[in-house]
């Protein structure tokens, strides 16, 4: 059963609820409150530490609402905001465990599932560049890690290697070249988290899910106007937020696209998106992780698509689906991204020189 109804009151609002958000984890409703405000449940387990995610994201977005009143913004516009419960707490846990929360809705901007021009792409990179650079002197180390070892993408090869092992779904033998894909690219796997680790490249303040949907862009202008879905914001590579936004933003095609013909990795979004992030992070930016932007798109991608492969191996107990196969049909546009990467990985090199 769901507990909206009971959430409603513990934010003392009667008010119609409107289902929204495309999120695989998370269910979002928007309300017709006066001023209109979202309501959202979070998965609780996935993000097995409610407390933990509302801490890291009232301190994240205090201090974006500092530096945004500093720059002279609207800091009701362009960062979340948290309604509190008629209790004052940050959340309501409902009998169950359901978690909800609330934010006030953004006015006036919208969110996109595919930029259909590069500039529209290039403006939620200005979006997710200009995060990062705001937070760029938030002391990382004071944030909770939500979901422990959430970009480790060598952790995330264990997990499937896991998968696999068990095979809960009995699906392994129906997807041995998807399989195979993963397991011959072990050596990709820690090339970031080791530059992390040997100090190579600097830790900040990510935001670890930079779907071309987390941003709000100004519905006259098209200029990025708010980072969402700060769920998952905890200390990370800038290569993460790079590598995931092309990952999902620079393909042809949707991320569950059946027809694999019509997914390629485009170069031209590619570079509008690269242009504009540089833009943003150019000044703070290290030689090392520039060099590793091209790969990290790969990386991302490659990420990704083993964790919906895992998934339909353990039998979908993560992602929402919503047909049969699913996990595997997303899976499958994820490896035809890497591959058709790796085939343009020097153009790729040679567009980051560029900027
Ligand atoms: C999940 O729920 P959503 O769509 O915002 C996932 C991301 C994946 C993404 C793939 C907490 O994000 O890591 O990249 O699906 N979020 C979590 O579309 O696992
Ligand atoms: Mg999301």
């Amino acid at each position: 059963m769901s507990y909206l109804n009971d959430a409603l009151k513990q934010f003392g609002v009667d008010a119609k609820t409107v289902a929204g958000g495309s999120g695989h984890i998370n269910e979002t409703y928007v309300l017709d409150t006066k001023p209109r405000t979202i309501l959202q449940r979070v998965n609780p387990t996935v993000f097995k530490n409610p407390d933990y995610v509302m801490q890291n994201i009232e301190a994240v977005t205090a201090y974006l609402r500092e530096r945004i009143v500093e720059e002279g913004g609207d800091p009701l516009r362009e960062t979340l905001n948290v309604v509190p419960t008629v209790n004052g707490e940050p959340y309501y846990r409902a009998p169950d465990g359901s978690i909800y929360r609330m934010y006030y809705f953004i006015e006036g901007a919208k969110t996109y599932d595919r930029a259909d021009t590069p500039a529209l792409f290039a403006a939620s990179a200005h979006g997710f560049g200009k995060f990062q650079r705001m937070l760029a002197d938030f002391p990382a180390d004071t944030l909770h890690e939500v979901i422990e070892k959430f970009h480790d993408t060598g952790d995330r090869l264990r997990q499937f290697r896991e998968a696999l092992e068990k095979n809960a779904s009995g699906r392994a033998d129906s997807v041995r070249p998807e399989i195979e894909f993963v397991l011959s690219r072990a050596d990709y796997v820690t090339r970031v988290t080791d530059a992390l680790a040997d100090g190579s490249i600097p830790v900040r303040v990510t935001h670890n899910d930079t779907k071309l949907n987390n941003v709000m862009l100004d519905e006259t202008t098209n200029e990025a106007i708010c980072v969402i879905d700060l769920d998952t914001v905890m200390p990370g590579s800038m290569l993460y937020d790079f590598g995931d936004a092309l990952r999902f933003g620079a393909s042809t095609g949707s991320e569950d696209e059946t027809d694999l013909s019509k997914i390629e990795f485009d170069l031209t979004y590619f570079e509008a998106f690269t242009k504009a992030f540089l833009e943003e992070v150019g000044h703070s930016i290290t030689p090392k992780e520039r060099e590793l932007l091209p790969f990290s798109a790969i990386l991302m991608t490659l990420e990704c698509g083993m964790r919906f492969l895992a998934d339909h191996l353990n039998g979908d107990v993560y992602f929402r689906i919503h047909r049969e196969n699913h996990n595997l049909d997303r899976a499958r546009t994820q490896f035809k991204l890497v591959a058709d990467m790796e085939k343009k990985m020097d153009q790729m090199t040679a567009i980051v020189a560029k900027y």
